[in-house]
């Protein structure tokens, strides 16, 4: 990525803000126990201002008279320090790599922080994260308040959400972020197709979750985007199942929701196969409804239309496929109105994706309607049934049947992209995934 992106976007930023100035933390390490911690994984946010994937740095910007001004506060080089913690940038690095227009100390924030702070009405903070510096923020430009108050120069009185606003522009993404995407999506079309192939009964869920995880790191790769869900039989019914531990079992099914990452871009993709390469009648049954209502909702994917839409679309899929199943009785129409299908499609039918895997863009305009869609947005499409066991209301034959199909789409402006279509979904296609031999994905 070229260093006038994030410049580019900071600009940006600054035509949405009225004079003001904006702060924004990085993300901070977090502790795993004791004294270790979890690999560190920058603010969604932040990386997308500034290009820096370490801690401890604070962006600052403001904005006067017409005058844009851009400040990184970050960690010194340290050679001690970095002995034992790794590499950092420093400060003139982080300043170029950014294109600001000067580098602090971060151990000076709290002493710079005050002139930069006066002569602005408006602040800008993100409302929901790093309370600590929203909270130093306001501590600072109070005791400047009380110290100025008969001053010309003032500290800001009014705070405004900046994640607001970088997440309105985070909506639709650029050249560089789809092709980002796609590039990512190879890793995820690799592993869903070894994880079919290296299937059988008896292999353990792990198993194959260490394939899937293999895959994502390997080469060029970058991990994975999300906790990987796979899922054997009716821990497909666990919508959230992350356990990944249990046996496979002949004529069950599995499901496995796992995406790769790529400089911080999500994929998010599912796709449900039999354990044994062969669905039975009854699954094939399911997985085609599914698999309909998912092509239904894609169908609708064009510039202007809107996420609601496209999950109405769905409902009416699968509500007639609940009847037809006989999970559901009575008429399309009055199962709609009760909204039935709720009980065997409990989640939405899919959300914006990004730098985050639910990506954080408005779902609302700033009328309170649905936001439409434009070419460059990208979401997921992930409608499924679940039959859990031991319901006594769910006809015996579907029990233990859990299915969701995710694909991931890109709005153009001729009306869409699926940027996973090149991962098996059609009954035949997965069940020929199946039959591969999965040493052939592993190149060694
Ligand atoms: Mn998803």
């Amino acid at each position: 990525m070229q260093n006038t992106d994030f410049k580019a976007r900071r600009e940006k930023v600054f035509n949405m803000m009225e004079d003001g100035i904006a702060i924004l933390g990085s993300a901070k390490f977090v502790t795993r126990s004791n004294d270790t911690e979890y690999p560190f994984r920058q603010n969604s946010n932040f990386k997308y201002l500034t290009g820096i994937n370490e801690p401890d740095s604070i962006l600052v910007m403001t904005q006067k008279g017409g005058e844009n001004k851009t400040y990184i506060f970050i960690r010194k080089n340290d050679a001690f320090e970095e002995m034992w913690a790794g590499k950092r940038l420093g400060l003139e690095k982080a300043q170029d790599l950014m294109d600001a227009d000067q580098a602090f100390d971060i151990k000076d924030f709290e002493k710079e922080i005050p002139h930069l702070l006066l002569g602005h009405r408006n602040l800008y903070m993100h409302f929901h994260e790093r309370r600590d510096i929203f909270d130093l923020a306001q501590r600072i430009s109070g005791d400047l308040f009380n110290k100025k108050r008969k001053s010309t120069e003032l500290p800001p009185s009014e705070i405004k959400n900046l994640g607001a606003i970088v997440e309105r522009l985070r909506y639709t993404k650029d050249a560089n972020e789809i092709l980002t995407m796609k590039k990512a999506m190879i890793a995820t079309d690799k592993a869903h197709r070894a994880a079919m192939a290296f299937t059988r009964p008896g292999r353990n869920e792990k198993e194959v979750a260490a394939l899937i995880q293999f895959i994502f790191e390997k080469g060029d790769s970058q991990g994975n985007a999300y906790d990987n869900i796979v899922a054997g039989g009716n821990n497909a019914n666990i919508l959230h199942y992350i356990e990944n531990n249990q046996e496979l079992k002949d004529g069950d099914l599995f499901l496995i929701d796992a995406g790769s990452q790529l400089n911080y871009y999500a994929t998010d993709i599912t796709r449900t196969f039999p354990v044994n390469g062969k669905f039975t009648d009854v699954q094939k049954d399911v997985y085609e409804i599914v698999l309909e209502s998912q092509k239904t909702a894609i169908s609708h994917a064009w510039p202007g239309r809107t996420a609601p839409e496209l999950h109405q679309s769905v409902c009416n899929v699968l509500t007639q496929g609940l009847i037809d199943l006989g999970a559901l009785k009575g008429s399309v129409e009055e199962n709609l109105e009760k909204g039935t299908f709720r009980k065997f499609f409990p989640h939405g039918t899919g959300h914006w994706l990004g730098l985050d895997v639910h990506d954080q863009n408005p779902y609302m305009d700033g009328t309170g309607n649905p936001m439409k869609f434009e070419p460059g947005v990208i979401f997921t499409v992930e409608p499924g049934l679940y039959f859990p066991k031991g319901d006594g209301e769910i006809p015996s034959h579907l029990q233990g049947i859990g299915i969701r199909i995710e694909d991931n789409i890109l709005i153009t402006d001729k009306g869409h992209e699926n940027l996973s279509s090149m991962i098996p979904k059609e009954v035949k296609e997965v069940e020929e995934a199946c039959e591969k031999d999965y040493i052939t994905f592993l190149d060694l």
